[in-house]
């Protein structure tokens, strides 16, 4: 009886508690370029949080059910789009002319990872690195995402300068999360997985890129908790996980032990750059007692 009326309760007072919020984000489309391994000049684009560019796109966190009312600035000479992976937005589609901003809200109702990109020349425009996430989860752990790209110079410079070469003439060289190739990787608390044993870490697994990654973690095992290609998968504990382009899969590791260990893309030209050994998708999990 009394688990009946505790129940009861519960029903009737979660719709009260999970109140949905409403967040605000204003992003500018900012032109640079990456000068990542060798001074390797690849012509970039991102969404980020000021006028100021950075190779890593913004990166958001909010909570099931929220909103975010996104505030889009073009800040580059070329035409952008604005589009989100596996969520439904009214209206649209969103373009942006150089110069302009535009307003589009969107309500995130299911927990997961989701990507945010450049939709306008897919894949070539999203190619130069306009693509970023948005994780959604109203579970309070410590979060890691890893946003992975991968670039050939040529096939972006000319992108840039307006010629959009095939996919079957893609050739890259240089591997990123978040913007940065090893040893950078190593100094970017984002990416970097830092935890107690017994802990749940959570970490965002996202490719924007256009080839598949396998993240391989060396020690300990994760549970994909949210796969936005294969449903089917979620619950498994492996400790290799490939993720097609386009795809996120959110893992959740409760390590048993302390330790440092490597995390890295099981395809190994990925943790190189430009052929150099060691660059590329490569991070470390520092595990204390
Ligand atoms: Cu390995």
């Amino acid at each position: 009886m009394k688990r009946a009326l505790i129940l009861f309760a519960l029903i009737i007072l979660c719709p009260l508690l999970l109140k949905a919020t409403d967040v605000e984000k204003e992003l500018w489309i900012n032109n640079g370029t990456s000068d990542i391994v060798d001074a390797s000049g690849i012509p970039y684009t991102a969404f980020n949080e000021s006028i100021t560019f950075e190779t890593a796109n913004a990166f958001m966190h909010i909570g099931v059910g929220d909103t975010i009312s996104f505030t889009i600035h073009n800040n580059d000479t070329l035409t952008h789009g604005f589009g989100i992976k596996d969520v439904a937005i009214d209206g649209g589609p969103y373009i942006l002319e150089p110069g302009e901003t535009i307003s589009v809200e969107v309500e995130f109702d299911q927990f997961g990872a989701f990507i945010y990109y450049d939709d306008y020349n897919y894949p070539h425009y999203k190619m130069l690195g306009a693509a970023g996430v948005v994780y959604v989860s109203s579970v309070d752990h410590p979060f890691f995402y890893w946003n992975m790209k991968e670039y050939d110079k040529d096939w972006n410079d000319n992108t840039a300068n307006g010629t959009y070469d095939l996919l079957e003439n893609y050739n890259p060289v240089y591997f990123t999360i978040n913007g940065l190739s090893n040893p950078e990787t190593q100094d970017d608390p984002s990416s970097k997985i830092i935890g107690n044993v017994d802990d749940t870490l959570i970490v965002c697994m996202v490719n924007s890129g256009q080839m598949t990654h396998s993240l391989h973690l060396h020690g300990y095992h994760g549970t994909i908790m949210y796969s936005s290609k294969n449903e089917s998968h979620e619950g498994r504990e492996k400790d290799t996980f490939p993720i097609a382009s386009m795809e996120v899969v959110v893992i959740y590791i409760v390590p048993d032990k302390p330790g440092i260990y490597p995390v890295h893309d099981h395809n190994l030209v990925a943790t190189s750059g430009n052929g150099l050994y060691a660059n590329g998708m490569f991070q470390i999990m520092e595990i204390s007692e």
